[in-house]
């Protein structure tokens, strides 16, 4: 059979009109991202294993009834793929050019998301009651970044380790849905608003200051690596939004945030493309398994030097949101 890489068409749930990248196989197409690795976007139809069967199409016109997840997923990773490549110069999850696979209609009523290192691959919700499709950018970027820690430092996912992992997928989300910038995804520092998970409008996490959330913690203390590895992220999220935008109060594209500091101090922000790298390097280069937040000090500070030099501004700044956050 004749393959041909083609770009198809979506009307998604959460991002407007979108391109899909698509492979035309005879005559039929499919949700296979032939610029990006291949990935695969498959509908479980409710199962909970296997693949379910990939999506397909007859005019690459897709969106509508069973096929709005797959066009979301398929988006979502898409611009994951597309944030790795041209702003961390990454080439895919693996750094191989090889493409995972997206999995949606996951169960049913199943408000949740996941990634799994056994199939390389992650898994998405239908949501029920007020909790929307879990398909929205933020999450996909959080889940494809769990393949990424994977493939890098492998942070372990618990204690403090499992912590600062699910800190890496909150960090790598918020960056992802800024650099989708189209007119329904605008960025922000918060974590699966557009799933409505808690019936009110309020997102899963604030990265300004975490506590909002009613779980997460601010600050690091000895005790953080005995709770909920989404609730130990809170300190490290907080770090990375000190260290883009500053402490204090700030409005970003219409959402106000106000992120403190542990001992009253004031941090001035490097911007989000400089703390993005700064993370990136820490974790390819200098976190490992066991890392807890004492060693993130060091990895980042490392990385700090490596890209702006020891004596930097940018230096400097990671130095001063750990101190904000409590970890010395
Ligand atoms: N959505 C969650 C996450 O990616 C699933 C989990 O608890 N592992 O962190
Ligand atoms: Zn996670
Ligand atoms: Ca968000």
């Amino acid at each position: 059979t004749e393959e041909a890489v083609e770009t198809g068409t979506g009307t998604s749930k959460y991002s407007g009109t979108v391109t899909l990248g698509t492979t035309k196989s005879g005559s039929t197409y499919s949700l296979t991202d032939g610029t990006r690795g291949n990935h695969k976007t498959y509908d479980l139809n409710q199962g909970s294993s296997g693949t379910g069967t990939l999506f397909t199409d007859a005019d690459d016109v897709w969106g509508g009834g069973r096929q709005t997840a797959g066009v979301d997923a398929h988006y979502g990773a898409a611009l994951t793929w597309d944030f790795y490549k041209n702003v961390l110069g990454r080439n895919g999850i693996r750094n191989d050019g090889v493409g995972s696979y997206s999995r949606v209609h996951y169960g049913n009523n199943y408000v949740n998301a996941f990634w799994q290192d056994s199939c390389f691959c992650m898994t998405y919700g239908d949501g029920s009651g007020n909790a929307n499709p879990l398909t929205a950018v933020d999450v996909a970027g959080h889940e494809m970044s769990h393949g990424l820690t994977a493939a890098t430092a492998k942070l372990n996912y618990s204690g403090e380790s499992g912590g600062l992992n699910e800190a890496t997928s909150d960090i790598f989300a918020s960056a992802v849905e800024f650099y989708a910038a189209n007119s329904a995804d605008v960025g922000d520092y918060l974590i699966g608003e557009k799933i409505n998970i808690n019936g009110d409008g309020t997102p899963l996490r604030y990265q300004d200051k975490p506590s909002k959330d009613g779980a997460s913690r601010d600050y690091w203390s000895s005790t953080l690596g005995s709770i909920d590895v989404h609730y130990s992220s809170g300190p490290a999220n907080h770090f990375f939004y000190l260290l883009s935008e500053g402490s204090g109060a700030k409005t970003i594209n219409g959402v106000s945030y106000n992120s403190p500091t542990y001992d009253g101090s004031t941090v001035t922000g490097i911007g989000r493309d400089k703390a993005i790298k700064i993370w990136y390097k820490a974790l390819t280069t200098y976190l490992t398994s066991t890392s807890k937040y004492a060693q993130a000090r060091t990895a980042t500070l490392n990385a700090a030097t490596d890209l702006y030099g020891a004596n930097s501004t940018e230096y400097k700044a990671v130095a001063a949101a750990w101190t904000a956050i409590n970890v010395k």
